[in-house]
């Protein structure tokens, strides 16, 4: 959800940290994963062996690109706006297929990120100089209150990487919602809901032995000590990552291996932990089509067809409105 800054703090980053920091149990958002350093952790974490999810949506997307693609275009032409666009490494096998098609549509990606933006653009420019790329910076939140500026003609919403997962379901009906609203009754929703599956197989994704998932959780901490002046001494945290299998959550957190205190100057705050007290910094749900048709029921969608990969770890629906 989106923060209300005010006067204490500068940014919904400051107010944010603060609320986590003071809350019991303390608790600070994933989203804040994402700076420079995290979008390059990130993508080392798309490239380990264990983090099964990139791999089975890019084969989706290769070995269904016509059929997803021909879902897509419309008489004339479309939007194809991306949430949460990343490096566009999956998209781009669509992208390719639109444009080697002559196919009318401009290609919107956002993302938190300026810097994964900054890159995705570059990258296209030599890839795919002929797809008309129009970047936004900015939260789900903040970009589906302009969504529904692009109704001139049918728009495709992409939502890849099983992103719903940083959600619980009653934010991702809300996000879906705002989604449903933004649609006129042609618009279409693709979007990546990872599965559930061998909870052993959903553990080993979130913990590999590499440590490139502890530094990018840590990269939070790493954040408030550089952006707020905080002294996190980050080797006295350690990550560690829960799933159960009847909600299909998987939850990562941070303890802290001694009693100590921490100092962030911007927000003249001081924090205490117990020695293995918890901070929670991400929920990576994990869905079978039952959750997945009540989600979309309870935000006024249908799910009008899915694609999945030969092990059933991974599908993308399309959504359009009920
Ligand atoms: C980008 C949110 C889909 O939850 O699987 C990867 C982020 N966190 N490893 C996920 C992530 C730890 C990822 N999402």
């Amino acid at each position: 959800m989106e923060n209300n800054i005010n006067t204490r703090f500068a940014s919904a980053f400051e107010e944010d940290v603060y609320t986590g920091l003071t809350s019991y149990p303390k608790h600070l958002s994933s989203k804040y994963f994402y700076d420079k350093k995290g979008d390059k952790l990130f993508q080392d974490i798309m490239n380990l062996p264990e983090y099964y999810l990139t791999n089975c949506e890019y084969n989706i997307l290769a070995e269904n690109t016509k059929e997803i693609a021909d879902a897509f275009s419309g008489a004339n032409g479309f939007d194809l706006i991306e949430l949460g666009a990343g490096d566009g490494k999956k998209t781009k096998l669509l992208l390719r297929y639109l444009s080697d098609n002559n196919i009318d549509f401009n290609y919107l990606p956002v993302d938190i990120s300026q810097n994964a933006l900054d890159e995705l653009q570059e990258s296209l420019k030599k890839e795919l100089p002929e797809v008309s790329v129009k970047p936004q910076q900015g939260t789900y939140f903040d970009t589906l209150e302009r969504l529904s500026d692009y109704n001139s003609r049918k728009k495709v919403i992409l939502v890849l990487g099983s992103n719903i997962g940083n959600l619980l379901h009653k934010d991702a009906i809300v996000f879906l919602k705002q989604i449903q609203e933004a649609m006129t009754p042609d618009d279409m929703l693709f979007m990546g809901f990872d599965q559930k599956k061998n909870p052993q197989t959903i553990l080993d994704a979130y913990n590999d032995p590499t440590g490139v998932t502890e530094a990018f959780n840590k990269n939070v901490l790493e954040r408030i000590n550089n952006e707020l002046d905080g002294d996190f001494d980050l080797d006295s945290f350690f990550h560690w990552e829960t799933y159960n299998p009847e909600t299909g959550t998987a939850k990562s957190f941070l303890i802290s291996r001694e009693k100590q205190t921490v100092t962030i100057k911007k927000l003249e705050l001081t924090v205490n932990f117990e020695a293995w007290e918890s901070i929670h910094t991400e929920i990576s749900q994990k869905y079978d089509d039952m959750i997945v048709d009540w989600l979309a029921s309870q935000a006024d969608l249908k799910v009008t067809d899915s694609f999945t990969d030969e092990k059933d770890y991974y599908k993308n629906y399309i959504f359009r409105k009920k």
